[in-house]
């Protein structure tokens, strides 16, 4: 086969194998590739640490894979029928991220890219190099994506296809054959701004930037520590990620919906109410999110913010529940119950924060506890 037929066999494969997407651009450094020293230096990447290993790999696939010539990206629709974050107003209700409603997107895709890896290494191409990637390698995913011509990057650096809108997963193969190269796709942002002004934490500095350290995605899921208290308010009711630029997106309005059954929301994690965390342990957190993607911020990292969105939900109802958590084996978790106390009772919350000093060691708490009390009357 020349290079154009194993090129067009690959792509039918792509596709065949359960692909919406697929697109093919040279392995190397693009425009675009410099952003990305710019942003680790800014701080941008926040404690993100492996942003910040073997930057040069990142930059440069052929780094990474020493003989690689091609980067076949694929892309996979994660988009339901069900409604946006802006339309849900319900406060005692949190929002989990859409792309997590369902299955791990890792395994899906991983499964998929392997069946792609053994078809050019079995038969397109014998012997070829092939390594494959879904969110588990120094790859800039979206520069390659971009360059294979499967979408632009949109002002909230997400990757946008005219069909799909950004509701997309990405995973790529790096090969060591050459391949004919789809062109990028052309912008289509235009003089649109909206997702930078409805980001509810000015995390999109500027067009195409985004500060982690900002971003709710960030808060919510990568942070592993306390969320910073003057960000607490503007998570609002957000307990896992953020859809917010995604969902304001007029690309997103009319976007096709996926034909992969596993990305349809698992029960109780559309929309969920935040008192279904009541008394959540570590067992039932095990069962509940076995093979998803919200398994990621552990249990404490869930209920911390669960308790943030409590706190933030205005209802007096679910005091007894933050109450329960006041006293749970989890540091993280105690202090955040604290301060969720304190933002539904205010100064009423003086009495059980004291009465809880006199049994808590653990600095971190007392040091939350501390600074909410500093601020009330003696
Ligand atoms: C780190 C990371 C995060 C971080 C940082 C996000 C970020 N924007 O960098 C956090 C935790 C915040 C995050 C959040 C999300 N993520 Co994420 N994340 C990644 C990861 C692992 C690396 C991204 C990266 O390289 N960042 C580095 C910076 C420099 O890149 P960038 O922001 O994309 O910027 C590029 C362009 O904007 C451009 N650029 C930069 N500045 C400028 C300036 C100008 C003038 C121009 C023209 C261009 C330009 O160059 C940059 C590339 O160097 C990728 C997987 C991967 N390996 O690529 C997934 C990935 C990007 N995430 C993904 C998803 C789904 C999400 C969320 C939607 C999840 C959610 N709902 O909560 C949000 C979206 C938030 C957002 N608006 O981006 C998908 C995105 C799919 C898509 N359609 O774009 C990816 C590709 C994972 C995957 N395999 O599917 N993520
Ligand atoms: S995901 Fe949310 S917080 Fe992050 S940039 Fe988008 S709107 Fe802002
Ligand atoms: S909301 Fe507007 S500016 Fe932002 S990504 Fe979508 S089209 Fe681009």
């Amino acid at each position: 086969m020349d290079i154009k037929e194993i090129t067009d066999s690959v792509k039918t494969k792509a596709y065949e194998v359960g692909f919406d997407l697929v697109g093919i651009s040279p392995a190397g450094i693009f425009p675009e590739s410099q952003f990305y020293k710019e942003w680790l230096t800014k701080g941008y990447a926040g404690e993100m640490k492996y942003m910040e290993r073997n930057p040069e790999r990142r930059e440069d696939p052929r780094q990474a894979v020493p003989g690689a010539k091609s980067v076949i990206t694929c892309g996979l629709n994660y988009n339901t029928g069900f409604p946006y974050s802006t339309e849900a107003g319900d406060k005692g209700r949190g929002w989990i991220a859409r792309y997590a409603w369902g299955e791990d997107y890792h395994a899906v895709m991983d499964d998929r890219l392997k069946a792609l890896e053994d078809y050019i290494s079995g038969e397109a191409a014998p012997g070829a190099l092939c390594r494959r990637y879904v969110d588990t390698g120094p790859v800039l995913e979206r520069v390659y994506a971009k360059y294979g011509g499967i979408g632009w990057t949109g002002k909230n650096t997400c990757l946008i296809n005219q069909r799909i809108g950004s509701w997309i997963f990405l995973g790529e193969i790096i090969t060591g054959i050459e391949l004919d190269y789809d062109s990028p796709a052309p912008e289509r942002c235009g003089t649109c701004t909206r997702c930078i002004e409805a980001c509810p934490t000015g995390a999109i500095t500027e067009p195409y930037v985004l500060d982690s350290r900002l971003c709710i995605s960030y808060l919510t899921i990568e942070l592993k520590d306390g969320i910073p208290k003057k960000l607490r308010d503007r998570i609002d009711n957000n307990i896992f990620g953020c859809d917010i630029c995604q969902d304001v997106c007029p690309w997103n309005r009319k976007a096709e919906k996926s034909a992969e059954p596993g990305f349809q929301p698992r029960e109780g994690l559309y929309n969920p109410e935040l008192r279904s965390f009541s008394g959540l342990g570590p067992e039932e957190f095990g069962a509940r999110f076995k093979g998803s993607p919200v398994r990621r911020t552990k249990r404490k990292g869930l209920l911390r913010n669960v308790l943030v969105a409590m706190g933030n939900s205005g209802d007096t109802s679910l005091i007894p529940a933050i109450e329960e958590y006041l006293s749970d084996g989890e540091p993280l978790i105690r202090a955040h119950a604290a301060w969720a106390l304190w933002k539904l009772k205010g100064e009423g919350s003086k009495d059980a924060l004291l009465d809880h000093v006199k049994h808590e060691s653990d600095t971190m708490v007392l040091e939350e506890i501390d600074s909410l009390l500093s601020d009330m009357p003696d």
